[in-house]
Formats: structure tokens, C-alpha cells, sequence
């Protein structure tokens, strides 16, 4: 058998991680800040849509962040219009956890909320899952917002964290996946994992092989990926 016949060896850490949330609310940005291979993007022009952004996911974003040697994170993005609400379960399907985007600038960010819970409430019931609320330059409105997120979840019967993020910027963003890596850890006892490449010296428990995959420094972004 030559090396192209035999099999890839399983990653030993294939985790799944799915950003859902409307229009604007920065799924395809965050993935692309994440990912450290070219992100896929199938964005389109959105000027006729009045979305008021230039472009908007038709189909899905996909990116990768490595683990390791031997892990990965898959990151996929959902097409955020309603009219694509039929692939939000299918994009879903067995997510090791899920970032649910707001954007607090909308004109509804409740009512985008309650489409989500709609749509994704098995998935949301049943997987880990941190809320992040972006576009929130005016801090009084982001906190009464905050709450009543909170409160629209609790009468879900979920009790999730909720936090600003600037999808721009990719430290944000990977607190917030480390957050939500946290919570799958510790609802399927995956913690223990170890073995994550990209530590630096400032890395907390870099000699660590109890460290989780929550502790884990992720690598930098490449300066010319964006
Ligand atoms: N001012 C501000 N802009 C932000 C923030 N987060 C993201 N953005 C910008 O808002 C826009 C978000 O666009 P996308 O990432 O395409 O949003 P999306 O969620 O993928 O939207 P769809 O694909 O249309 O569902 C981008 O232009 C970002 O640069 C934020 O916290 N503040
Ligand atoms: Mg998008």
C-alpha cells in the first residue's frame, strides 16, 4: 500500500463549532479572524437586500483552527437571512458547541434572537452554547440588552452566557470560543485533553498534560490572512 492509499490517521480532537445569529452580526468576520486556513466565504453583494452591509452569506462559511498535531477546530458559519432558517438545524447537526451572534444594532435583536430559539431549539437545548452580543458602541444599551437576552433565554429554559464581543477582533473572539469549549467540556467530560500545538511562553499550562482544551493559547493569526 503506498502512503496516497493509506488511510489519514482520526484527529484525536475534532471538535465542531457553529456561529449562528441574523444578518450583520459578524459570523462570517469571526470565522474569518479564527481561521488559520483561507476561510471559505460564499458571500454575495448585498446592496439590494438594505441589510447595510456590502455583502451577506448565501451559503456557509467554513474555517479551521488547529489543536495540536493532531486536532482541529471546524468553524462554520450560517447564512444569517431568515429565507436560510432551513439550514440552521442542518448546520448545526452534532456542533461540539455553538456561538449564537446578535447584533445589538439591529432593529430587533429579540425578535432575531426568538427566529433563532425557533429554529435551533433542539440544537440549543441539547449542545453548549455562549451568546455574544456585538455592534455594542453605546454600553447602556448593550447591558438593558444583555439582560433582556437573558431573560428571553431563561423563559427558553436556557441559561447561557451572554457577552459583548467585536467579532473584529480575534482575541474577542476566541474568548468566546474558549467559553463555549469550556461549557462542552464540561457537559460531555472531554476535560484532560492536551497535546495543543501553537503554546507560546506565555501560555498557562504549557507543561501541563491536564491542561483542556479551554486553558489552550491559540496560535496568532497569520499577519496576511485577513
Ligand atoms: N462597529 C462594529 N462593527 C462590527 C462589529 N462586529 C462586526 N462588525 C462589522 O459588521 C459586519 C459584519 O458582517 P458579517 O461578518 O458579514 O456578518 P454575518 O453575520 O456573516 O452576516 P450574514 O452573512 O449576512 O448573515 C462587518 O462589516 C464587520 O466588520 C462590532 O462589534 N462593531
Ligand atoms: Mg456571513
Amino acid at each position: 500500500m503506498t502512503s496516497l492509499e493509506r488511510p489519514l490517521p482520526p484527529l484525536e480532537t475534532d471538535l465542531k463549532l457553529v456561529f449562528a445569529g441574523p444578518p450583520g452580526a459578524g459570523k462570517t468576520t469571526a470565522i474569518q479572524q479564527l481561521s488559520e486556513v483561507p476561510a471559505l466565504s460564499t458571500d454575495v453583494a448585498s446592496t439590494e437586500l438594505g441589510l447595510g452591509k456590502a455583502t451577506t452569506t448565501v451559503g456557509l462559511d467554513y474555517g479551521e483552527l488547529g489543536l495540536g498535531t493532531d486536532g482541529r477546530v471546524r468553524l462554520f458559519g450560517m447564512p444569517g437571512q431568515a429565507r436560510f432558517s432551513f439550514l440552521w438545524p442542518i448546520l448545526a447537526r452534532g456542533a461540539t458547541g455553538i456561538v449564537v451572534l446578535l447584533n445589538a444594532e439591529r432593529d430587533a435583536p429579540l425578535a432575531d434572537l426568538a427566529l433563532l430559539l425557533h429554529h435551533l431549539n433542539d440544537e440549543l437545548q441539547t449542545t453548549a452554547c455562549v451568546v455574544g452580543l456585538s455592534q455594542t458602541a453605546d454600553p447602556a444599551h448593550a447591558d438593558q440588552l444583555s439582560e433582556a437576552v437573558s431573560a428571553t433565554l431563561a423563559s427558553a429554559g436556557l441559561v447561557l452566557p451572554v457577552m459583548a464581543v467585536d467579532t473584529r477582533e480575534r482575541p474577542q473572539v476566541l474568548a468566546l470560543m474558549s467559553a463555549v469549549i469550556a461549557m462542552a467540556e464540561a457537559q460531555a467530560g472531554l476535560s484532560g485533553l492536551s497535546g495543543l500545538a501553537g503554546q507560546d511562553e506565555h501560555a498557562p499550562n504549557q507543561n501541563d498534560d491536564n491542561a483542556s482544551l479551554s486553558d489552550h493559547a491559540f496560535p496568532a493569526a497569520p499577519d496576511d490572512r485577513r
